[in-house]
Order: C-alpha cells, then structure tokens, then sequence
C-alpha cells in the first residue's frame, strides 16, 4: 500500500534501512540509549545505576530522585511558556475554559496543600473517580507532588468495583466531583461513592468537585466541597522528591480470571519512556494543538493526556462528553474550533463516526490535522481507509500505536519524529527504538515472516510495570511463565517479510470450529470491511458437531437496513473472503454493542449472549463501561437475536 506519495514532502517516508538501523543500534546498549533520554527530565539526584535487572523485575535509575509534577508543571512556569494554554476544555454542555500552565500550576499546588492538611504523607494513597473535567489531571498531579500514589477509576464504574478498587490499595482519601455529564444526561458520582466508601474502611476523607450543581449529601466531617479547602489552601508547596523507583499510580485493569490486576507504575522509568515515546510518535511541536480523546480513566489518558503532553509543555484539547452528542459531528466541530493538528483516538471511535457517513466530517474544516493516531485495538484497513481518506484527507499520516497498561506507554508504532516509515493499513509497523519486540511460537522461539505466533519483548524499557500491587507472585505467573525469560503481553502477531508487525488480536480470542482455529478478529475485519457494516463482533457458540460455531453481531451504517438478504450476503462475503468454514452460522443486527472503557467489545458479554447463557453480574465487569451502556447494548444485541429468529 503506497500512500505516502501523497504526504507532504517533510512527512515522506525515510528508507527502512535507516529507521531498522537506528532500532538496532538502540538495543546495543539500552542503558545509556535510555540514560540519554532521562538526563532530559528534571532530577533531584542522579541515579548510582540505570537498570537494575533482577527478572522479572525492573528497577530504572536507580538512586535517583525526581518529582512528577515538578516535570509536569514546574518546569514550564519558568520558562516562556508559562501563559499557554495547557487545556483547552470544552464541557459536554458546550462550556469552555483555557487554562495556562501557571494557571495549572498554582491549581496542582493548592491541590497539594489540601492533602497535605488532610495529614497525607508520602506512600499514602489517593483514589479519583472524576469526570474528564481539568481538576482531574490537577488532582493526579498534586498526589504526585507530594508522593502519594494514586489509582484511577473509570467513572463508569459501578459502586461495588469502585469500592474492591479502594480496598485493595487502601485509599484514605477519595476525590470525586457531584456528577458528570453523559449524553445529556448527569452521572450521580458521588451517590456511586457514597455507596462504595461505605464498605471502605480506609477512606478518612472524599473530596467533591462542584460540576452539576446537583443536590448531592455531604456527610459531616467526612465529605467537603473542592472549592471551600481550595479557598483556604497555601498557594505553594514544595515538590516532595522521590525515588526513581517510587509508585506514581496504580490502575487496575481486568485479567482472564478473578479480581482486577494492579498494575504497578514508579515513577522515573515511566516518565522518561512517556516522554519519549511522545516525542517519536506524535512528533509534536509548540505551535500543534493536540487532541488525545481518551478518558483519563484508561491508562492512554494517564501517559497521553495528562503526563507526556504536559512534560513536553503541549496544548491539549480534553472534551468531557459523548462523541455524538448533540449530534455526531460534534468531533469534527471540536478539530474546526481549536484547529486541532493531530488526533489521537480509538479504532471504535473511528468505526462509530464513519457509520454517520462522510458528509460530516466533509462539512467541516479539517485542514488543520497534520497526524492521526490509533490505539486500543488493531485497526481494521476499512477503518484505517477512511481516517486516512475522510478525516486525514490523504495528507495525514497514521500512527497505528500498539502498547498496553502494563507498558506504561507505546512500543510498535510509525515514528514519524524519527522518519516516518512507509505505512501499510492495518499494520502498527515497526518497536520503536530500545523496545526488542519478537514473535515466537510456542516453544519461544523466534517465527519466520508470516508465520502467526505470540508476540513478545525480551529486553526491559523503562516504562515497564515494575510489578502487580501486592501481588509479585500473579505478576512473574501471568507475564513471565509462559516464556521464561520474555514478556508475554498476551497478543497474537505476525511479521510480514518487511519485518512490520500486525497484531492480530487477543491470544485467547480464539474459535474453534471444527478443529480449525480462527481468531475472532480474522473473521470482524472481513465483516467490516463489506461497505454496510459498521462494527462487528464474533463469538463461538457451542455446537455438538463442530466444537464451536460462528455467531456475528453487527451494527451497521447508516446508509444500511437489517435484511435477510443482507445477512446471507454477509455470510457469503465471509465465506469469500476466508473460507467456507469462517462462515457465521447466524448475523445478529445489533445497535450497539457493549464495550470497555477504552473501546474494546466486551468478549464476555457477546460470548455469554451468543451462547444463550446467563451475563451474570454486571456490576463486577472487571474491565467497566457505563453500566447502563452495556446492559443497553446486551438488550440491543438479545433483541437482535430475538428479531432474527423470529424472522
Ligand atoms: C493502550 C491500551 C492493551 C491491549 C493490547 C492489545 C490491544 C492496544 C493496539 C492493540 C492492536 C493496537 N491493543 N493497541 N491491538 N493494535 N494499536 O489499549 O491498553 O487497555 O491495557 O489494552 O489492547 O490486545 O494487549 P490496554
């Protein structure tokens, strides 16, 4: 796929020689590859050591010192930057407000202020549960100021997941807001707290950020307004210094079985491979107005909205509310206002706005983007297509970027900041540097090109997890066993003959039809590929002669009608474009389908739908949505199920 002829001249890819080269050269010695790269964050102390190697564990920069929020915001109140805008915010109600790094600034230091007379000390952890609004950022960085270490809740979240959140890390002070907004509606935050702080024993405080102006109860002594302790904090406090190796937050994220694994970040490892990794991939300058639309709740808006934008003193935009609300072309209005110049979303993001058709991205000024990012899922080329196409306006390039929680930060991504690559739809290309990516079979050993196998990383980097919270034992069990000596993420990938990386999907994602293994991706990427279809998921249903059939749910575009003929025509376009034996035994018209808090479709539910079975519980997904959005979308899907059999 050539489409960098139509990139602009200082955008053309650069020989892969030369990119593979500086990749390998990186590897040779990656402690002072890395050193190189944090002797440009602001240390206290320098480290004695750079990596300390103890597998599976990692300790980066050893005996040094470092603040978070001081690299944050400190650095840039003394420099000409001091009245740019860090946010640009737009409420999903249409409110806006700037706010400058000063401005950010003084807020992180009377945030701080605020802990600090709650009696915090450094070590003691803090829970947050807010809207995307900018007291959210200021309230992770002002525990960062002083030490504590923090652990997000998506705002999704129900009580009960909220609460085994705040008990695991025992969080003595919960920051919350009244509400948040959510396609129009309001999101009662703290009744979701109330309910979970009342099994929580650890929490002494919860602070309430005015949002809604809801009538929400605040309990005596317990609960207090954001803006009264404000009103009465100091306006500096100095940055408490931490070791290198220092917990900077937890976020809890869903693994195969049990409760929610606590992935475990320290602090100068991870800020120097966020600071990095932002500057290879996004290549942003002072002049670009940045928009990564994660929820901060997800840990791409921890590395990609809140740290490295700040580190590198970037604007940024952060929108609170629905993608297509008040209608959907509410994005493309939000990339015209700010003159956003790159966009960092989700391939689920980007399915749902293409099934709105073109003509409304194609009604607004988009001239502005320069680049445009994707995370969370492998993107389909249909979808990747049109971003490029329709948004990108073949003048964008794409930055396809694959990492998770546990990375910290991303690892096979277009660096554009390096020269970029040539790029192929659907493929994130090439490890960035200093990352030692490989795909292995079984056995661990390395595949041929083409060969699909398991994806791994033999070399520690800096942003790696140093562990599970409280839980070494699951971390070295879930991550190092499977191939001692290598990290496992847990993805299917192969390498084609360029030696570019396709991730295809979620190891365990695997249908078993008749003894031939199919990932569930394989079969979504032809569904969505047919010009009706939006989305897809596919999941296995057990079946007494094959093991397993092929059960599809669909969500079409607009330009599209549910139709028996549509259905068989879906069939035979799998059928086509695969084989016989990919063919769904039955497509579901669904109008939505229920989805994590960073877009990915919840397998449990579809598996559970499509089998007939019970969903169970909803309140302890482990991996939450809006939990009225799911069970919105586990009725859409069970209604289409009902319509097509009743058909
Ligand atoms: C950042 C994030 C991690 C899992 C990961 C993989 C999938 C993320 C991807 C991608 C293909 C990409 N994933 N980005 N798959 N291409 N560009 O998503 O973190 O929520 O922890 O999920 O997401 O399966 O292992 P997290």
């Amino acid at each position: 796929m050539s489409n960098s002829a139509r990139l602009p001249v200082e955008m053309r890819y650069e020989p892969k020689e030369k990119y593979l080269s500086f990749q390998r050269d990186s590897l040779e010695d990656i402690e002072s590859f890395w050193a190189n790269i944090a002797r440009q964050l602001v240390w206290h102390k320098n480290w004695d050591k750079v990596l300390k190697w103890d597998p599976p564990f990692a300790q980066w920069f050893v005996g040094g010192t470092l603040n978070a929020s001081e690299n944050a915001v400190d650095k840039h109140v003394k420099s000409w930057r001091k009245n740019k805008a860090a946010y640009l915010w737009e409420g999903e109600a249409g409110e806006h407000r700037s706010i400058t790094y000063r401005e950010l600034y003084r807020e992180v230091n009377r945030f701080a202020s605020v802990l600090q007379h709650f009696g915090l000390r450094k070590g003691d952890t803090v829970a947050i549960y807010m809207p995307l609004v900018p007291e959210f950022p200021i309230a992770m960085l002002a525990c960062a100021r002083l030490g504590l270490p923090f652990t997000v809740v998506f705002s999704g979240f129900s009580a009960k997941a909220l609460a085994e959140r705040i008990q695991d890390c025992e969080a003595k002070i919960v920051v919350t807001a009244d509400g948040g907004y959510r396609r129009g509606k309001i999101l009662r935050l703290k009744s979701i707290v109330d309910d979970a702080v009342n099994e929580s024993p650890s929490v002494k405080h919860v602070v309430v950020f005015r949002r809604t102006g809801d009538n929400v109860p605040m309990s005596e002594g317990r609960d207090h307004w954001w803006h009264d302790l404000m009103a009465k904090a100091e306006s500096y406090v100095a940055p408490v210094p931490v070791e290198s190796t220092h917990l900077l937050y937890i976020l809890y994220t869903s693994g195969t079985t049990g409760k929610p694994k606590g992935v475990a970040h320290g602090t100068g490892g991870y800020l120097t491979f966020a600071y990095a990794t932002q500057e290879w991939v996004f290549d942003a300058k002072d002049e670009d107005v940045y928009w990564c639309t994660a929820d901060i709740g997800w840990v791409t808006g921890h590395t990609y909205l809140v740290f490295a934008p700040l580190m590198h003193g970037l604007t940024s935009v952060m929108y609170e509310g629905a993608l297509d609300y008040p209608d959907p072309g509410r994005w493309w209005e939000i990339v015209e206002r700010y003159g956003v110049t790159i966009l960092y979303t989700s391939p689920t993001a980007i399915r749902s706005l293409m099934r709105y058709g073109d003509h409304l991205p194609r009604s607004h000024d988009l001239n502005s983007l320069r680049l445009l990012g994707s995370v969370g899922e492998p993107i389909n080329p249909a979808a990747w297509q049109w971003y490029s196409d329709v948004i990108g306006q073949g003048r964008c390039p794409i930055v396809d970027t694959w990492w998770q929680t546990e990375t910290g930060g991303i690892m096979i991504s277009p660096s554009p900041h390096l020269g970029l690559v040539l790029l192929k739809a659907g493929s994130a290309t090439l490890p960035l540097p200093g990352v030692d990516a490989d795909v292995v079979d079984e056995k661990g050993q390395t595949l041929a090109p083409e060969e699909k196998g398991f994806l791994v990383v033999k070399k520690p980097w800096p942003g790696m997890f140093m562990t599970l919270y409280k839980d070494p034992e699951r971390y070295r069990q879930v991550y190092w066993t499977r191939f001692p000596g290598l990290y496992y993420p847990g993805d299917y990938a192969m390498r084609d003959t360029d030696g570019y990386f396709w991730l295809l999907g979620r190891a365990d994602e695997v249908i078993k039809v008749a003894g031939h293994r199919l990932g569930t991706k394989e079969v979504e990427d032809v569904l969505v590929s047919h010009p009706s279809v939006a989305e897809a998921a596919v999941a296995g249903r057990p079946d007494p002669v094959k093991g397993e059939s092929i059960v599809a749910f669909v969500t079409l575009r607009n330009v599209a009608n549910p139709s028996n003929d549509l259905s068989e025509e879906l069939k035979q376009h799998v059928r086509l474009m695969i084989g016989p034996i990919a063919t769904p035994e039955a497509i579901y018209f669904a109008k939505l389908l229920p989805k994590t808090r960073s877009g990915k479709i919840m397998r449990r539910v579809i598996k559970a739908v499509a089998a007939g079975g019970p969903i169970g519980d909803l309140s302890t997904l482990e991996d939450g949505a809006s939990v009225d959005e799911i069970r919105q979308a586990i009725e859409a899907l069970q209604m289409a199920e009902k319509t097509a059999k009743s058909s």
